[in-house]
């Protein structure tokens, strides 16, 4: 039940879709609303003022008098706080929020909370089919692509799975998830973090607001929250797990999903390739037992997955070269993890030709140099941080490419017989894509048409 006052000036800014669902939201529950966003013109401006007509629009540079007199900001995720406008409001005394705060105040079934540099989306969309399976009506949603006022429309289900940006969090004050879990951290969007890693850890961190249990990797400490005595932690982790936590298992040869010195799954019963999504199976499960799902169908749900289109997804063998488009790779955390994944399944003597580039949000790109080093054969550049990227990466020579077919076809030339050639960018895709998606196709495309 949610207790929201009638009488305050709520300002949304952010016209995109979660600004859209904040104001669906408000609007449904006859609170008033004051919209504003910084463009001058965003998309879907004739929409929403169609479909709400009555309300005040502000576009363009924010008026630092109108937010002052706010009770509440709702920020959409897409929109740095920092800026002099919002801050001139937060220091007026102004709330600020977000549609997570709002979600949250509105529903009472469990919230599994997933946020991490890399591997979001696929641990939710894990977790969400394994409490499908398990016949639990369940809204999976957040930065997977739904935002999560709109999941309201289904009528309250008895189990929320929320993947969560650190933009998403930043204006999260209270979240009580039924657990929270940060699957790892490696630097990203240090664009908006003013090259700070502390600043976006500050910011995932806030999954932990309340949570009545927590799940950790215990291969990154940075994924540990300072938690008060009585909240439970569990674990997941490449290692032998200790009792009750959740890890990798060698038996006679073959190698166990396991929990405590219990073997779980084979991991030859898994369709998904490399070690990394050995790990977010083992973090599925351990969130999956937070909330009581049974064990034995999130394991029948595992040996299903097949994993996300654009995530380490196979897609050709083609003159004794295997191809495979890891485009949501979009920063070096997750680079590194589909090269050292998907190498650890090769037979010996292979490698891998990377192609690599694009908008590289202030990242280093050194962090590539041993991962390459160790599996790499050649690496291919494209977008606007290739040369960055060729600097950074000393331990092979960089070959620059002008399109997707382009790297494709170099790749392909430089590869040997039982080689991978591997779509992982470590960038974002804007200077030459309308998005992971729309890269990932062009790479599977130029592979088909080779
Ligand atoms: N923008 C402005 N001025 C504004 C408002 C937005 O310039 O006043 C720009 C932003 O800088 C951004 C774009 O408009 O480039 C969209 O911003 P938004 O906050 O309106 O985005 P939404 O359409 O609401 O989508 C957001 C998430 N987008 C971002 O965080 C940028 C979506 O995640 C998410 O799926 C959606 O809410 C539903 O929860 C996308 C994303 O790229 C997939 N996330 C980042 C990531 O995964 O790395 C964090
Ligand atoms: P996110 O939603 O956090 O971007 P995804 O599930 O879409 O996560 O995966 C994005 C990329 O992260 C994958 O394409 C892969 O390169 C990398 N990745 C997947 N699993 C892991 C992991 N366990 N650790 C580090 N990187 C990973």
């Amino acid at each position: 039940m949610s207790l929201i006052a009638t009488d305050q000036l709520r300002i949304i800014i952010g016209l995109g879709q979660t600004g859209l669902s904040c104001a669906r939201y408000l609007a449904g529950r006859g609170l008033s609303f004051v919209l504003v966003d910084t463009r001058d013109v965003p998309p879907n401006l004739e929409q929403i003022r169609s479909e709400f007509p009555d309300v005040d629009l502000h576009c363009g540079a924010l008026e630092e008098a109108l937010l002052c007199r706010a009770s509440e900001i709702l920020l959409s995720p897409g929109v740095a706080k920092d800026q002099p406008a919002i801050q001139a409001a937060v220091a007026a005394g102004v709330k600020l929020s977000g549609d997570i705060d709002l979600f949250c105040q509105t529903v009472s079934a469990p919230i599994v909370a997933i946020s991490g540099s890399n591997a979001k989306s696929t641990v939710t969309t894990l977790v969400g089919q394994m409490a499908l399976d398990a016949g639990i009506d369940t809204g999976i949603g957040g930065n997977l692509g739904t935002p999560v006022l709109d999941m309201l429309s289904a009528g309250e289900q008895q189990l929320y799975v929320l993947e969560l940006s650190s933009f998403q969090l930043e204006t999260v004050n209270d979240l009580r998830a039924t657990v929270a879990t940060v699957l790892n951290v490696s630097p990203d969007h240090l664009d908006r973090y003013n090259n700070s890693l502390q600043l976006y850890y500050q910011a995932k961190h806030r999954i932990f607001k309340g949570a009545g249990r927590v799940v950790i990797n215990r291969d990154d400490p940075l994924t540990s929250p300072l938690v008060s005595t009585g909240v439970k932690v569990s674990s997941f982790g490449k290692g032998r797990p200790d009792l009750n936590q959740f890890g990798l298992l060698e038996k006679q040869g073959e190698t166990y999903l396991a929990k405590g010195n219990q073997p779980l799954l084979s991991v030859n019963e898994l369709k998904v390739r490399g070690q990394h999504n050995l790990v977010n199976a083992l973090a599925a499960l351990a969130l999956g037992e937070a909330v009581n799902l049974p064990l034995s169908s999130m394991l029948e749900t595992l040996k299903g997955f097949t994993g996300l289109k654009h995530r380490c997804q196979w897609v050709a063998d083609k003159h004794e070269i295997t191809f495979f488009n890891d485009s949501k790779g979009t920063n070096v955390g997750a680079t590194v993890a589909a090269i050292d994944g998907l190498a650890s399944t090769q037979t010996p003597g292979s490698r891998i030709v990377l192609i690599a580039g694009g908008v590289g949000k202030g990242a280093d790109f050194s962090d590539l140099n041993k991962p390459m080093q160790k599996s790499g054969r050649a690496l291919v550049l494209i977008g606007e941080d290739a040369v960055q990227i060729d600097q950074a990466v000393t331990c092979l020579d960089g070959q620059y490419a002008a399109s997707m077919q382009d790297a494709v076809k170099q790749a392909m030339n430089l590869a040997q017989p039982g080689d991978i050639v591997l779509l992982s960018p470590a960038c974002a895709s804007f200077d030459m894509f309308s998005g992971f998606p729309a890269r990932g196709d062009a790479f599977i495309d130029s592979v088909e048409t080779i």
